[in-house]
């Protein structure tokens, strides 16, 4: 079993998303310091194009600045550093690509197990709230669930579970114009007994009670970190 059940134990949680490709390694670490000093619980490194040179290079500046876990949260086999706690080990439920099923991690395996990093096994399930579709939507080919599907958004998380995965991130997407909807949460959040983490679209401190109040044990926010230091703070302490 992974370290994340026992995190959420604690209560609920907030991780800050930092993109590799869209931070110098010197900003990464302040936004890192920043984000502790407001109350987030984990640093989540990666994004949909981020490779080893600039994840090895942003990682190591934020172990410098910040004791927060640090997560990769990669896209491809490319995205790893031996400066991570962690990795999410992640399967796209509903990618149609067998890329992102099996085959980036197959090619990060053997990595994994030379680097030493800790695996923690996650459902990860895209939801499409957006008119036009968001970058992980393309990039991992997704099988569309749509806002209203939570049916379909339910099977996938029930299947990753049975899987024997730690956790469930339900995700809108970077910079998603919509949240995930707070029914769709609160069904998915009832039939599993495993942590959700929800994610996509949230960047103020309404938007973030009402995917906590719906059942999300873990928010992450990615977007309003790199735009709006205030607002962060704002959505942490509503999470908390
Ligand atoms: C990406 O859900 C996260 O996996 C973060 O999304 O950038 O919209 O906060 P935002």
């Amino acid at each position: 079993m992974s370290d994340i059940i026992e995190w959420v134990k604690r209560g609920k949680l907030h991780f800050t998303l930092i993109d590799p490709d869209k931070q110098l390694p010197e900003a990464a670490g302040e936004l890192a310091r920043k984000s502790e000093e407001f109350g987030s619980d984990a640093i989540m490194i990666g994004g949909s194009t981020a490779g080893h040179g600039v994840t090895d290079a942003v990682t190591a500046a934020i172990k410098q600045k910040s004791k927060l876990p640090t997560i990769l949260f990669p896209s491809t086999a490319a995205g790893l550093t031996k400066h991570a706690d962690y990795i999410f080990w992640m399967m796209l439920m509903n990618s149609t690509d067998r890329r992102f099923l099996v085959g980036e991690q197959m090619k990060a395996a053997p990595y994994i197990k030379k680097l030493g990093i800790k695996t923690i096994p996650m459902g990860y399930i895209v939801v499409s709230t957006s008119k036009n579709p968001t970058t992980v939507e393309k990039v991992g080919k997704v099988d569309k669930i749509l806002p209203e599907e939570t049916d379909k958004a339910l099977a996938y998380a029930l299947t990753a579970q049975y899987y024997g995965m730690d956790c469930i991130y339900l995700e809108a997407g970077s910079g998603a114009e919509k949240p995930v909807p707070d029914e769709m949460i609160s069904a998915v959040k009832k039939s599993i007994n495993i942590p959700l983490i929800v994610g996509g679209g949230v960047r103020d401190s309404v938007a973030a009670k009402k995917v906590i109040s719906a059942g999300a044990d873990i928010l992450v926010t990615g977007t309003i970190a790199e735009r709006d230091l205030q607002k962060l703070k704002e959505i942490i302490s509503s999470v908390k």
